[in-house]
């Protein structure tokens, strides 16, 4: 009998990724929510939203997930919860240990892992290495997909034409970049983000405690068809930034979910 370790082609092996790549990238092509940026807000709004039932894929540009989540705080590899979003950790599994009253401590690698595992198993799909570098808008009044582009082109400086993925409701958790917002107010010529000054005028400096609170009632829809979540949506509230204190990221998560099934519900 011929060891199977013997008999395997090496076209084979091509053959099964790519046609397996295929499949799975071909369903993810027309999506009912597109979530930009695998971070904290992105990874909670996935998991939530693939427990509903929704198609929904992540694109990330980088070839890991987690966002700024697995420095800690200064490469401290812990970072802080308010006792408000605990639940959305031990849902999935994260330890949280109790430090101070009303405030937890996790270990920021076991919290990106859970999290990822928890959306992945509910159906979510994370895609890596993908740049959305630009987004449709159909007559300059919806958002309408995102497009997209590998990131290792984007870095090598090719140029290389993209693939665009429709959605009915995108959402940007890009962190501190507020990318496809600030893409939106770039290309489309007069429009306007639900935002102090109609584009994204940044965040402001530290203060822990009213960047966390203002976290939730910035998580909006800022611009028919586009949710922006997590520090994205700081940057576009001009709010303050709260250091290395994750509960609000993962409820502003939670709040984006909330309101894309609302908006899906609503166009049925
Ligand atoms: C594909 C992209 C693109 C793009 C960016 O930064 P993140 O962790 O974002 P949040 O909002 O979930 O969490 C913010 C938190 O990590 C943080 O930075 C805090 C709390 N800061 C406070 C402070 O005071 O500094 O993740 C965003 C992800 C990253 O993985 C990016 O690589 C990715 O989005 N990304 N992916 N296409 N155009 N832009």
């Amino acid at each position: 009998m011929s060891n199977q370790f013997e008999t395997i082609r090496e076209v084979h092996i091509s053959q099964m990724i790519v046609e397996s790549f295929a499949r799975d990238f071909v369903d993810s092509l027309e999506l009912d929510v597109a979530i930009v940026g695998a971070g904290p807000a992105g990874v909670t709004a996935a998991r939530l939203l693939a427990q509903q039932g929704a198609n929904v894929a992540i694109f990330e540009r980088h070839l890991h997930v987690g966002g700024g989540m697995w420095g800690g705080g200064m490469l401290f590899p812990r970072i802080v919860i308010e006792q408000d979003a605990s639940s959305l950790l031990e849902t999935v599994g994260v330890r949280l240990h109790p430090w101070r009253e009303g405030y937890l401590v996790a270990d920021s690698v076991e919290t990106v892992t859970k999290c990822t595992a928890a959306a992945l198993d509910a159906g979510a799909r994370i895609w890596i290495g993908m740049f959305a570098e630009d987004i449709m808008v159909y007559h300059d009044r919806r958002v309408a997909g995102v497009v997209l582009n590998w990131d290792a082109t984007v870095q090598a400086g090719l140029h290389v034409d993209p693939l665009a993925v429709e959605a009915k409701v995108v959402i940007d958790a890009t962190g501190h970049d507020a990318h496809i917002c600030r893409t939106l107010v770039t290309k489309i010529p007069g429009a306007r983000l639900r935002s102090p000054d109609g584009g994204v005028p940044g965040e402001r400096s530290m203060w822990a405690a009213r960047g966390e609170a203002d976290l939730a009632a910035s998580t909006i829809e800022v611009f028919p068809g586009l949710i922006v979540a997590g520090m994205a949506a700081s940057n576009v509230a001009a709010t303050p930034r709260m250091g290395a204190i994750f509960g609000g990221m993962f409820l502003s998560g939670q709040r984006a979910a909330e309101l894309a099934l609302e908006i899906i519900r609503a166009s049925q």
